[in-house]
């Protein structure tokens, strides 16, 4: 199988660290493209549930390949989420190829297209919907907020406010949530002159015009790497939604393998020296 030349890719809620990420999965689809950027659109590697007990090679793999995917060119950006919100401390960071960000904006084809993770909309659409509806309230804002909110609640003892706790209660209020997340983001993007807006967090792939008096956006979302291991590309022109079970297989290679094995200690330990004379 050839490598396909494509112009973006945006991946979400990988979440490497935790026993449900489909780690292997993520390792062949991105073996699978050779994109111009690659944007990691937040909960890459969860920080709030890593522990160094698990942290197996094929996680390890995938790190590595994002590493060999900007030595070979691809500009990558990492859109910080929740789980890996401890990156936001570290926001503007740039290394080469590599930018942190906990949002973008692109131009693609002379479209504006807006890119964050999301989670920013869970105390909004729980505390104050309106603060989100206002518009005026800048992304950043809601960032701090967010932190501040999950900082107190975590103090009062009740942990962070977190989507996927909230999804197991009911699917009702699932179906609420995903629903007002959508509508928040959309409304904010008309309310700007964005022509995409790209979000992850809800765990929920969709690629999906919404007209209103205000005009068109597109509203997309890269699902993730737990269940739906799904991802989103654009290409000339075109946005289209990968769907890893429907277009790969067992049969499916692509040759490029990174070998994960750390020299040994002995080898190390010669280089450090012979390099120090
Ligand atoms: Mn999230």
């Amino acid at each position: 199988m050839q490598k396909r030349k494509i112009k973006l890719a945006v991946i979400s809620d990988v979440h490497l660290g935790t026993y449900g990420c489909h780690a292997k999965a993520v390792n062949n689809y991105l073996k699978s493209i050779e994109p111009e950027i690659l944007v990691l659109n937040g909960d890459i590697i969860d920080i709030w549930q890593f522990s160094k007990r698990y942290w197996p090679d094929s996680h390890m793999k995938v790190v590595q390949r994002i590493f060999k995917m900007m030595s070979q060119g691809t500009k990558v950006y990492y859109l910080t989420g929740n789980h890996d919100e401890m990156l936001r401390k570290f926001t503007d960071f740039r290394l080469g190829k590599l930018e942190l960000l906990d949002k973008l904006v692109l131009d693609l084809d002379g479209k504006k297209a807006w890119f964050f993770h999301g989670d920013v909309f869970d105390i909004t659409m729980k505390h104050s919907k309106w603060l989100a509806k206002l518009g005026a309230v800048g992304y950043d804002t809601l960032i701090i907020l967010n932190s501040a909110v999950n900082w107190f609640s975590q103090k009062l003892g009740k942990g962070k406010v977190s989507f996927s706790k909230r999804i197991k209660n009911s699917v009702k209020q699932a179906i609420k949530f995903i629903d007002d997340f959508e509508k928040t983001a959309t409304e904010i993007a008309l309310n700007n002159g964005y022509d995409f807006v790209v979000c992850g967090h809800i765990h929920q792939p969709a690629i999906r015009d919404v007209f209103s008096t205000k005009g068109k956006v597109m509203y997309l979302n890269s699902g993730d790497w737990i269940e739906n291991l799904t991802a989103l590309e654009y290409h000339d022109g075109k946005w289209s939604l990968m769907n890893y079970k429907l277009e790969f297989n067992e049969e499916t290679s692509i040759e490029d393998e990174i070998n994960v094995k750390l020299p040994n200690i002995e080898a190390l330990y010669q280089h450090i020296i012979k390099t120090a004379v």
